[in-house]
């Protein structure tokens, strides 16, 4: 594999340094200033939450000086842009991510000691913002890290939702409650308001003679959030969009005294921003959410439009060569819409210029091959919402479908010659069809119509944008994604495998048509936060062994680490961290949950959102056995076992009804195996609650093993095993997404892995199953247990049983039965590794030490490179 190496060159810090006693008086007069704290209670008077206020205010002073002169200088110099539209940030906190990218860690710890607090339990009065589901927005704002990181013009652009992830809360039962996230409730000091940047977004109403006359409008206001660089002055911006009514307040009703009528357009209009749509990798086909994509779309278009038009006013030729627009997933999609329709209707190109300028200037990742992720808008939904735009995706695919007519007809004629057509059997003329007789009857008109189906629409029709719904005849959809392929100069997968699948599968006669369209690119996480920033220990390790602190921008150095993978000393040391990491995490679940852990045995974690292709389920079934096992071995036996903690982590969609039969029976094998003497300290099995961005940051630097176990060819990547990799945690994993990459780059004997790889599904899913009995007893076992009660609530848990075992109820389409015999076999070699910490620890050294490739660095570079053709403009230093 060619590494390239994504440094940026810089080998010291570019900003400013701070001494603690000025930052200390900077922190005093935020207290006063900006937090209002009365001045007798300062310092020493303030609860945590105050505090953090001040030391953030004062943070976002240095964000903002440098984050302005980063704007200003990449404005004078106009380089091309790229603008990174997700529906989904997930940021976590800023704090600490804020002080470190910034270098003033030990400023501000010094600082803030002086003034009686510590750095760390400040950083714990911060809310997370949970901007997103799961992997697709947390690798956003790891993009968006890189960016800056690499000096890269660019904007990330989404939605400031009012509400972000919900808190999930587990009743005494195990069951998953959610409640709001009102993340925004302590402020948040790291954005800014732009109260001057608007721009009006249309809804509704008609079109006459092309023209879109909108029957509702609303505001769009920015929010600017700095996004710091790390050794590096570049501070890049995450603009997000708030709605907001064109009127407050309607004054007639008011006076007429029907308050509640005054302030319905604001009410309306709010509720476009207000919740992130819990759903990963699931459609949700309501109008308010295609709202929500068309609201940032639109405001996020017009202002780099609008930034454009500023320097080069109607040169709208160059657009492509300023300004490129990634968008990730289908959620933005409507962006090739949107597009065309400000560049004909608001800049009066003609069609064929501003097709050709679209097509220049946006790009499309896909994130899953999951057909209920891939969303698709009934023609009614958004020809009521965006009647301009159905027009214009109507035109986009009657255009497209003729330039295939030629080719789709000569492939017509070359079947027909190898295979030719039967001749139709002459029909007799029905009786509605003659002379005098009544009404044709529907039935009989709908079958004559699809015999007579002609062949080159019917081919054409597999190409079409918009097409009919196969589950309901005559409902018409908008293929979204389909839309975004032909609207688009690049479309890429997003770690090796995914990008063939998709070749292969989804958009298999498009690939076809134009391969050189399709690309990969392998996700990658950003190591400051997910090494450097999150495992102090160990990134000390690591500096003191490469003898430089460079590795955070230039992750390939890891490599170096490979010649103490056999060193006992270095390996002792290693394993140190690793014990340490695991006694902060032990105490932080204790905090929380109350449950005591043991710090000896082996850390066995799954973190994801909960879904039945990512197989939580599979993992419980396997801790059930073990759990079995354990209760009915001699003393003799009991020695044998490898004591074990297994955490889980993950929100369940609050609509997706196997998902949280699946977090009820975690819970409930937690409750029962945990309080069980016969088990002692073999066996613990913990659901943390409300897995976010802060959970991650100290589950993964203690992990010894991770769960990657996704049936084969459903997770298209996956983000967490590199950030696990990183920390040098080890991988129990299918040949699935990067898993593949992780293996190439670490020896895949180095991993657990089992299962059948993605060739082998499809037959399985087609046939092979209807023969197959052959259940592991184990299986079977686990199985019965749930049935028998032994975890409470049998009735309950009855149908998720029956999912992988009863094909006359369902059909066990994520091989959790098939796969079973070949992840317990895993799960023995796991626990005979792990009996040699020796080999342990060599192994988890090779983790961190292949996983240079997967910094997002190096992911942005190959964006920046293959797709976007952004170049770097690094910022001079102050
Ligand atoms: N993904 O998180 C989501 N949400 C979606 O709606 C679709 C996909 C995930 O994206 C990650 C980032 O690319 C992938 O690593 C992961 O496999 C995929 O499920």
């Amino acid at each position: 594999r060619e590494i390239v190496s994504p440094s940026n060159g810089a080998s010291s810090t570019s900003r400013p340094s701070k001494d603690p006693s000025s930052v200390q008086a900077d922190v005093l007069q935020n207290l006063e200033f900006v937090v209002g704290a009365p001045s007798n209670k300062i310092p020493n008077g303030l609860d945590a939450k105050s505090v953090y206020r001040g030391v953030a205010a004062s943070v976002r002073e240095h964000l903002i000086d440098a984050f302005n002169r980063t704007q200003d200088y990449w404005s004078e110099k106009d380089p091309k842009f790229v603008y990174y539209l997700s529906a989904e940030f997930l940021m976590g906190r800023s704090l600490m991510n804020a002080v470190q990218n910034l270098e003033l860690t030990g400023t501000y710890s010094e600082a803030v000691k002086q003034l009686g607090y510590d750095l760390e339990t400040l950083r714990d009065a911060e809310q997370n913002a949970a901007l997103g589901n799961g992997g697709l927005g947390r690798l956003a704002a790891c993009f968006i890290d890189s960016m800056a990181t690499l000096n890269l013009p660019g904007w990330g652009y989404g939605i400031r939702y009012k509400y972000g992830m919900f808190k999930q809360a587990i009743d005494e039962k195990g069951y998953q409650q959610e409640l709001p996230d009102i993340w925004l409730s302590n402020g948040n000091p790291w954005e800014i308001p732009r109260p001057d940047i608007t721009f009006k977004i249309g809804f509704y109403g008609s079109v006459d003679n092309f023209k879109w006359s909108p029957g509702e409008t609303i505001i769009a206001k920015a929010y600017d959030n700095p996004i710091p660089g790390y050794k590096t002055a570049t501070v890049g911006n995450l603009r997000l969009w708030e709605a907001l009514p064109v009127d407050e307040f309607d004054l007639t009703a008011f006076n007429e005294g029907k308050y509640d009528k005054a302030v319905e357009q604001r009410r309306k209009a709010e509720d476009i921003s207000a919740v992130l749509y819990p759903n990963d990798a699931t459609e949700y086909g309501k109008e308010l959410r295609l709202k929500q994509q068309f609201f940032f779309v639109s405001a996020s278009l017009q202002d780099a439009l609008a930034r454009f038009k500023a320097k080069h006013s109607d040169n709208w030729q160059l657009l492509p060569e300023k300004a490129v627009f990634q968008m990730n997933d289908t959620h933005p999609t409507i962006a090739v819409a949107e597009l065309m329709r400000l560049l004909i209707d608001e800049q009066n190109l003609d069609w064929d210029t501003a097709w050709g300028i679209v097509q220049k200037t946006l790009a499309f990742t896909n994130h899953t091959v999951m057909p209920e992720a891939l969303e698709k808008w009934p023609v009614k939904v958004l020809g009521k919402l965006l009647p301009r735009h159905l027009e214009i995706i109507d035109k986009i695919d009657s255009i497209w479908k003729d330039s295939l007519k030629e080719k789709v007809l000569a492939q017509v004629e070359e079947m027909h010659k190898k295979n030719p057509p039967k001749p139709k059997a002459a029909k007799e003329v029905p009786l509605a069809k003659k002379a005098g007789a009544p009404a044709v009857p529907e039935q009989a008109e709908e079958e004559e119509e699809e015999e007579e189906e002609d062949p080159v629409e019917a081919a054409l029709n597999k190409y079409g944008i918009i097409t009919e719904n196969p589950w309901e005849k005559g409902v018409k959809l908008v293929n979204m994604a389909y839309l975004a392929v032909v609207g688009s100069k690049a479309v890429n997968g997003v770690a090796a495998i995914h990008s063939d699948i998709i070749k292969r599968t989804i958009f298999k006669d498009f690939f076809e048509l134009t391969p050189n369209k399709f690309q990969n690119k392998t996700n990658g996480v950003t190591p400051r936060r997910w090494l450097a920033w999150c495992n102090p220990g160990l990134a000390a390790l690591i500096t003191e062994t490469l003898g430089t602190d460079a590795w955070p921008n230039d992750l390939n150095l890891l490599t170096g680490l490979r010649q103490y993978a056999d060193d006992k000393d270095f390996q002792k040391k290693w394993r140190a961290i690793k014990h340490e990491n695991k006694a902060r995490l032990a105490a932080k679940i204790k905090e929380r949950t109350g449950i005591d852990l043991p710090t000896e045995p082996l850390y066995d974690i799954q973190i994801k959102r909960i879904h039945e292709y990512k197989r939580q389920y599979l993992n419980i079934l396997s801790v059930i056995y073990r759990y079995h096992e354990i209760k009915t071995a001699s003393p003799e036996e009991r020695k044998k076992f490898v004591p074990r903690v297994t955490i889980f982590g993950g929100k369940a969609a609050s609509a997706y009804y196997m998902a949280k039969k699946i977090v009820r029976l975690i819970n409930r094998v937690g409750m029962v195996v945990n309080k069980d003497p016969d088990v002692k300290d073999l066996l613990k099995v913990v659901f943390v609650p409300d897995y976010n961005v802060d959970w991650a940051e100290a589950l993964i630097p203690a992990a010894e093993l991770c769960q990657q176990i996704s049936t084969a060819g459903t997770e298209a990547s996956g983000t967490s095993n590199m950030k696990f990799q990183m920390n040098g945690c080890l991988i129990i994993g299918t040949m699935d997404g990067a898993n593949i990459e992780i293996a190439e780059e670490v020896g895949k004997e180095n991993l657990f892995i089992f299962g059948m790889d993605e060739s082998e599904v499809p037959a399985w899913r087609e046939g092979k199953r209807a023969e197959w009995k052959d259940y592991d007893p184990r299986f079977v076992k686990a199985l019965d247990m749930i049935k028998d009660g032994t975890f409470g609530d049998e009735e309950y848990f009855q149908d998720l049983a029956d999912s992988v075992s009863d094909m006359s109820k369902s059909n066990d389409w994520f091989l959790v039965a098939p796969d079973f015999t070949d992840y317990m076999r895993a799960q023995d070699d796991v626990d005979k590794i792990y009996q040699d910490q020796d080999e342990w620890t060599r192994r988890s050294i090779l983790y961190t030490a292949g996983s240079g490739f997967f910094s997002s660095d190096r992911t942005i570079k190959q964006y920046a490179d293959e797709i976007w053709d952004v170049k770097p403009v690094p910022v001079p230093a102050a």
